[in-house]
């Protein structure tokens, strides 16, 4: 008999978006249940951050924990080093998702309005998807600056360097990766390039302020589309609604980039 999963997730997570991403590469059938954030804590099953994600009554938190789980009960016949695979996510994740962030984090400079455009964009969604009421959208650029899960991921980022910098440092060591290897841990497709695709994939359909800077390097659009089609085909292909895609297509502002 097939497993009883059910992800608790925010379609504007990073985190939730990597386990969704897995979720589908895997082609297991699973439910979302979009939590509405007034009410995180009574909602999850477990902990209280999102992703959750239960399998057969059992509850595992932390996106990485997650996929992890997820590895060890439908294991991949062939796959690169696991070293080197927690290695690279924990850069990637640690790197990726305060840029994220800053997409929606005004900071004091001329970003700021973009900031505000891509908070209220993601306000949206999260009213559409998880019920958030219309009245928190207009200050919800107020109230992600002052998330504390928020402030500790960005914050730290900041001191490094411009959003745009940080996004940069990024790209050039995907790029590195890709050059001495088809995939970013070696000759397979490993959870390293699923949650990295989560992670660029949800900002870019949701069409956030210069999410697309990676689709316009050829190297990264070139690993991006395949695992793009990928992802894609395996909600497409679950007519019964069995593998929900990452994002539903009246929240997404962008067309996709591949068809199936
Ligand atoms: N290390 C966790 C981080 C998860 C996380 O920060 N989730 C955010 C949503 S993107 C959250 O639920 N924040 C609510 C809070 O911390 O109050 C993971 O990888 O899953």
């Amino acid at each position: 008999m097939a497993s009883e999963i059910t992800l608790y997730s925010y379609p504007t997570s990073p985190f939730a978006a990597k386990v969704h991403a897995y979720l589908l590469y895997k082609r297991l059938a699973f439910r979302v249940h979009y939590v509405n954030p007034l009410k995180l804590t009574s909602t999850l099953p477990v902990g209280q951050q999102i992703p959750v994600l239960t399998i057969d009554g059992s509850h595992y938190a932390d996106s990485s924990s997650i996929i992890n789980e997820i590895e060890r009960r439908w294991p991949a016949e062939v796959t690169a080093q696991q070293p080197l695979i927690d290695t690279r996510d924990q850069w990637l994740t640690e790197n990726m998702v305060p840029t994220l962030f800053r997409a929606a984090f005004m900071e004091a400079d001329s970003s700021a309005f973009k900031a505000c455009r891509n908070a209220w964009r993601l306000a949206a969604v999260m009213r559409k998807a998880c019920g958030v009421p219309l009245m928190l959208t207009p200050g919800w650029p107020l109230l992600l600056r002052k998330q504390p899960f928020i402030r500790s991921l960005v914050l730290p980022q900041i001191s490094q360097g411009s959003a745009p910098e940080q996004r940069q440092k990024m790209l050039k060591q995907m790029k590195h990766w890709l050059s001495e290897k088809p995939y970013l841990a070696g000759d397979c497709i490993s959870q390293v390039d699923i949650s990295a695709y989560g992670m660029l994939a949800m900002p870019y359909y949701l069409d956030l302020e210069d999410a697309d800077d990676f689709v316009r390097c050829e190297v990264i659009k070139a690993w991006f589309e395949p695992i793009d089609k990928l992802i894609c085909d395996s909600a497409l292909q679950a007519t019964d609604n069995s593998r929900p895609p990452l994002l539903a297509a009246q929240w997404c502002s962008r067309l996709p980039l591949t068809k199936a």
